[in-house]
C-alpha cells in the first residue's frame, strides 16, 4: 500500500530562515510556503486534484521557478521544466510528447516567449503568467499517494529524439533523502545554484536537497564565472556542486585575476564543507589540480536522470580520484556481464544496473523503451564499470552515439538528423571527441553534396534556430567519404581515431 505523503513535507510556515536568494532579494521558507500554496490553489481552480496534468515551466532560475515546481507537485500535476534556451523545434518535441496543457511563465517576460506563443496556439497550450495564479485565496490541497507521477525530464538516449523520464513522488523522495543522508545536509548549509533547471543535477541534488534540509540556495540564471567567484570569495557558501567543466573553467579563469583576488577565492573554496563533481567523469588531473589549488578533495558521484544519484565517494573516508565510490544508501548497484551474470570480482567490466525506490517509473507513453530499459527488475544504465578495491570505476558507455559535453547528454543521432536536413549535406556522422574543457566535444563529419560549399561558421549559424547551443557541433570535418563497413554502416570508432589525427 502506497504511503500518503507528499514529496515535500510542507515548508515550515513559521520558518523565517532564508530559503532562496536571487540577486538582492531573499525569500524565507514561510514566504515560499505561502507562494507555493497559493500557486497550487490557483492551478487547481475548482478542481480537487490536477490528476497528473502535465504543467510545463518556462522560466529561468528564480523564486517563480521554485514556487512553480513545488506548486505543481502540491496540486497533483506533473511538472515539466523546459530548457529556456532551447530551440523551438526542441520545445515543440517536448511539449507534444508530454501532452502539456499549460505552460507557466514568469511575470518578467522572457524574450523567447514571442516565439513560443504561436507554437502554443498551434498545440492548444495555454501560456499562464504565475502572478495571476498567486493572486487567489488559499484552498485545501489534495493528499497524494506517493506512487503518483510528479516530474518529467527529457533526456537524450540512443534514439534520435529525447524521451520523457517520469518520476513519482516516491522516486523523488528517495533521490533526495539518500543524498541528505550520505552528505549530511544541514539547515545551516548554503549553496549556489547555477546549473540548468531542466536537469536532475540542479533540480534534485542542489535545489530539492537544500529545501528539504532547510538550507538556503542562491539562484543564478546561468553559470557566470565572475559572479559565482565573487560569492565564493565573500564566503557565501558551505557547499558547491558542479559538473567537471565548471571546475575546469574556474581554474582557467584564475590566472587572469590579481593574486589577492585569487587568494580570496582559494580561501572561499577551502572553507567549504563539501565540493561535489558529477554528471560526467572528473579527470584525475582535474581532481589533483583542484586539490592543489584549494586543498579540497572533490567528492565525485555518479547518477542518471532515470535514477537520481546512485554511487558516491564518501563524505568521510577515502575519496578516490578516478573512481565514483560505492552505492548510496537505499540504492542497489550491481555489475552484470553480457550473460546477465552478476560480477563480484575486481577489474571485470560489466554494465551498471540499478534497483531501488530511486529508479524512475517509465518513459512517458513509451512502454517499449521502458521495457527495454529493464532486465529482471534491474534498470540497465548502458554504462560500463569495474570494481576496484570496493569502489566503482566508470569505464565508458555501451553506445558510441551518446556524447557527454559539459555534463549535457547528447544524442549523436538527433544531431545527425538535423544536420541532414541542410541542403548542402549529403552524409554526416556525429561523434564525441575528447576535450580538456568539455569532457567530450561534438564533432560533425560531413560529406557535402556535389558542388556545395559549407564552412563551420555558416553551419553553426544555421544550427542556432534548430538546436540548443550545447548541441551545435564545435568541430566540423569536411570529408570525401565516411568510413563504412561492408554493411554500409559508418564505423564511428575508426572515425574517432581518424579525427583525432587531424588536429
Ligand atoms: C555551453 N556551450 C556548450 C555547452 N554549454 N557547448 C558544448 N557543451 C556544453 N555543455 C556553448 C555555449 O552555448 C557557447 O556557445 C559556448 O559553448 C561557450 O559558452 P560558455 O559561456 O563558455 O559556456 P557556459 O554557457 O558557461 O556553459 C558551460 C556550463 C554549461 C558547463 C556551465 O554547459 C552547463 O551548465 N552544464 C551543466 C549541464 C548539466 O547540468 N548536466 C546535468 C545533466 S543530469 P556559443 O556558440 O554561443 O559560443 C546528469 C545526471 C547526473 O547528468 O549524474 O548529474
Ligand atoms: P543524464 O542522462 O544526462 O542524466 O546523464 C547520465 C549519464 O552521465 C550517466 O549515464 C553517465 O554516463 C554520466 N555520468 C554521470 N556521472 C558520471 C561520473 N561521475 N562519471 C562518469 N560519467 C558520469
Amino acid at each position: 500500500m502506497a504511503e500518503t505523503s507528499m514529496t515535500f513535507p510542507p515548508l515550515h510556515s513559521a520558518n523565517q530562515r532564508v530559503a532562496l536568494l536571487d540577486g538582492n532579494h531573499a525569500l524565507s521558507y514561510a514566504a515560499l510556503e505561502d507562494r507555493v500554496v497559493r500557486l497550487a490553489s490557483g492551478l487547481l481552480g475548482q478542481q480537487q486534484d490536477l490528476m497528473e496534468r502535465r504543467i510545463a515551466m518556462f522560466m529561468p532560475a528564480g523564486f517563480d521557478y521554485v514556487t512553480s515546481l513545488l506548486g505543481i507537485w502540491r496540486s497533483g500535476g506533473i511538472a515539466v521544466p523546459l530548457n529556456v534556451h532551447a530551440a523551438l523545434p526542441e520545445l515543440e518535441h517536448v511539449l507534444e510528447t508530454a501532452g502539456v496543457s499549460v505552460i507557466l511563465v514568469s511575470g518578467d517576460r522572457h524574450k523567447q516567449l514571442a516565439g513560443l506563443a504561436p507554437l502554443c496556439l498551434r498545440l492548444g497550450i495555454s501560456l499562464v503568467a504565475i502572478d495571476r495564479l498567486l493572486d487567489v485565496d488559499i484552498r485545501s490541497l489534495p493528499v497524494l499517494q506517493d506512487n503518483r507521477r510528479a516530474m518529467m525530464l527529457f533526456t537524450s538516449g540512443t534514439t534520435n529524439r529525447p524521451k520523457g523520464v517520469v518520476s513519482t513522488h516516491r522516486n523523488i523522495r528517495a533521490q533526495i533523502t539518500t543524498l541528505i543522508k550520505a552528505w549530511h545536509w544541514l539547515a545551516t548549509d548554503r549553496i549556489p545554484l547555477f546549473l540548468p533547471l531542466h536537469h536532475i543535477h540542479g533540480i534534485i541534488n542542489v535545489l530539492c536537497c537544500a529545501l528539504w534540509s532547510g538550507a538556503s540556495v542562491t539562484l543564478f540564471p546561468r553559470f557566470d564565472t565572475e559572479f559565482v567567484l565573487r560569492g565564493v570569495a565573500a564566503g557565501d557558501w558551505t557547499l558547491f556542486m558542479a559538473v567537471p567543466t565548471i571546475y575546469v573553467k574556474i581554474l582557467q579563469h584564475l590566472p587572469g585575476l590579481p593574486p589577492a583576488e585569487q587568494a580570496r577565492i582559494r580561501d572561499g573554496f577551502s572553507a567549504m564543507r563539501l565540493m561535489v563533481s558529477g554528471s560526467a567523469a572528473c579527470p584525475v588531473k582535474l581532481f589533483t589540480d583542484w586539490q592543489a589549488f584549494t586543498g579540497q578533495c572533490l567528492l565525485e558521484r555518479y547518477g542518471m536522470t532515470e535514477t537520481g544519484m546512485t554511487i558516491s565517494n564518501p563524505l568521510e573516508g577515502e575519496r578516490r580520484a578516478g573512481a565514483v565510490g560505492q552505492a548510496l544508501p537505499g540504492v542497489e548497484v550491481v555489475l552484470f556481464d553480457e550473460d546477465d551474470s552478476r560480477i563480484l570480482d575486481d577489474h571485470v567490466p560489466g554494465e551498471i544496473r540499478i534497483r531501488g525506490d530511486n529508479v524512475f517509473n517509465e518513459y512517458w507513453q513509451n512502454p517499449q523503451a521502458t521495457q527495454e530499459a529493464f532486465r529482471d527488475g534491474w534498470f540497465c544504465t548502458g554504462d560500463t564499470a569495474e570494481l576496484d578495491r570496493g569502489y566503482f570505476r566508470i569505464l565508458g558507455r555501451s553506445s558510441i552515439d551518446i556524447i557527454k559535453s559539459g555534463g549535457y547528454k547528447l544524442s549523436a543521432l538527433e544531431i545527425e538528423s538535423v544536420l541532414l536536413s541542410h541542403e548542402a549535406i549529403a552524409e554526416c556522422a556525429v561523434i564525441g571527441i575528447a576535450d580538456d574543457t568539455w569532457g567530450e566535444a561534438v564533432c560533425a563529419c560531413i560529406v557535402l553534396k556535389e558542388g556545395m560549399q559549407l564552412t563551420r561558421e555558416i553551419l553553426r549559424e544555421w544550427c542556432r534556430e534548430r538546436m540548443s547551443a550545447y548541441r551545435i557541433p564545435q568541430r566540423v570535418c569536411l570529408m570525401e567519404a565516411l568510413p563504412r563497413n561492408a554493411m554500409g554502416k559508418v564505423m564511428k570508432p575508426q572515425l574517432k581515431t581518424l579525427v583525432a589525427t587531424l588536429t
